[in-house]
């Protein structure tokens, strides 16, 4: 980029200098003056509109006219941004026996660089609010604006910056249906692996035959106002560099009460099927407390989980640390 353009997007705070490359740049260059990196800027209130556009589609539970229209929607969005877009499309059997399609739209930046970065979150939202205090509602399909809608948010947010900054690692951006059709809590027999359909299918056919990435990072709940997020205990068992990369961007970015350096509890998501049967070293990056009853917040899997319950500064939150870790490799 010339000088005069890099002035211009910095005058119009597009872009800000995201850290310091210069223990890592190549030893045989001459100069050993620190290499500022520039990063575009994640904004909070774009995110937000991106989880707002989600949510009017209503519930985007697999098989409604919402979800084919929110599918149509993600893979249109991600093409403005300039990735290549892979929807794949599978299917997978529920807990109760039956049997669905499900699509699985991957966003990708720089095809052919070797060194890849997975970050993902789940786009379908729960077919029924099993959770909701009121027992009338528990059959109801959730707008899940936190439980899905917040992840693919900031994934969007992320593509529109990506097209105008490249970064040098290649990027791949999963949004994963089928996750949260998990076996409700009325249900009489609870099967293991009954969530996270999506994830699983792709650990098992990835869209690319010997597909690899470095590491990878899940967003599940990234959005609620008071969101804290700690150690999650899976990803920490799977991959305790990526935590520790997390963790320690975001305590430099001044997010250190947000995000803890402590170990919560342990969340069967996306990430651990990931990590299992693909072998990509994978953290979760999601809102749940050792402290409270059922470890997620009170919108957990009620009606509740609107757009009340969203903030642009948690979603800027997050979204930082991402560019700052995505800029910085
Ligand atoms: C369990 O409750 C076992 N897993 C929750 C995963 C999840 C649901 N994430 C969002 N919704
Ligand atoms: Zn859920």
């Amino acid at each position: 980029m010339n000088p005069i353009k890099l002035a211009i997007l910095v005058l119009l705070g597009v872009l800000v200098s995201c850290g310091n490359k210069s223990e890592k740049s190549d030893k045989t260059t001459e100069s050993n003056t620190a290499q500022e990196i520039v990063c575009p800027m994640f904004v909070g209130d774009s995110a937000y509109l991106f989880v707002e556009q989600q949510v009017a589609f209503g519930p985007r539970v697999p098989g409604s006219d919402a979800h084919k229209q929110c599918r149509d929607f993600l893979r249109e969005r991600f093409l403005a941004y300039g990735a290549e877009v892979v929807v794949q499309e599978g299917s997978e059997t529920l807990y109760d026996g039956t049997k669905l399609p499900l699509y699985n739209i991957i966003a990708s930046y720089n095809t052919e660089a070797t060194k890849r970065i997975v970050v993902c979150s789940h786009w379908d939202s729960r077919p029924f609010a099993d959770h909701d205090p009121n027992v009338e509602h528990r059959n109801q399909p959730i707008l899940g604006a936190n439980d899905g809608a917040s992840g693919v948010g900031v994934l969007l947010e992320l593509a529109r910056l990506f097209q105008q900054e490249s970064p040098s690692v290649g990027i791949d951006l999963i949004c994963f249906d089928l996750e949260d059709w998990g076996a409700p809590e009325h249900a009489e027999s609870v099967k293991e692996d009954t969530w996270c359909l999506g994830s699983q299918y792709w650990a098992r056919h990835p869209h690319q035959t010997n597909y690899r990435a470095n590491f990878g990072i899940l967003l599940d709940m990234v959005g609620a106002p008071d969101a804290v997020f700690y150690r999650e205990q899976i990803s920490d068992y799977f991959a305790p560099g990526v935590v520790d990369k997390i963790v320690q961007t975001a305590e430099k970015m001044g997010y250190g009460s947000r995000f803890l350096n402590e170990i919560g509890g342990a969340v069967t998501d996306d990430h651990l099927y990931v990590n299992r049967i693909a072998r990509i070293p994978m953290a979760d990056i999601i809102q749940f407390s050792p402290r409270s009853e059922t470890g997620f917040g009170a919108y957990w899997h009620t009606l509740n989980d609107n757009m009340n319950n969203i903030s642009p500064n948690t979603l800027e939150m997050v979204g930082n640390v991402l560019v700052h870790i995505i800029y910085n490799e």
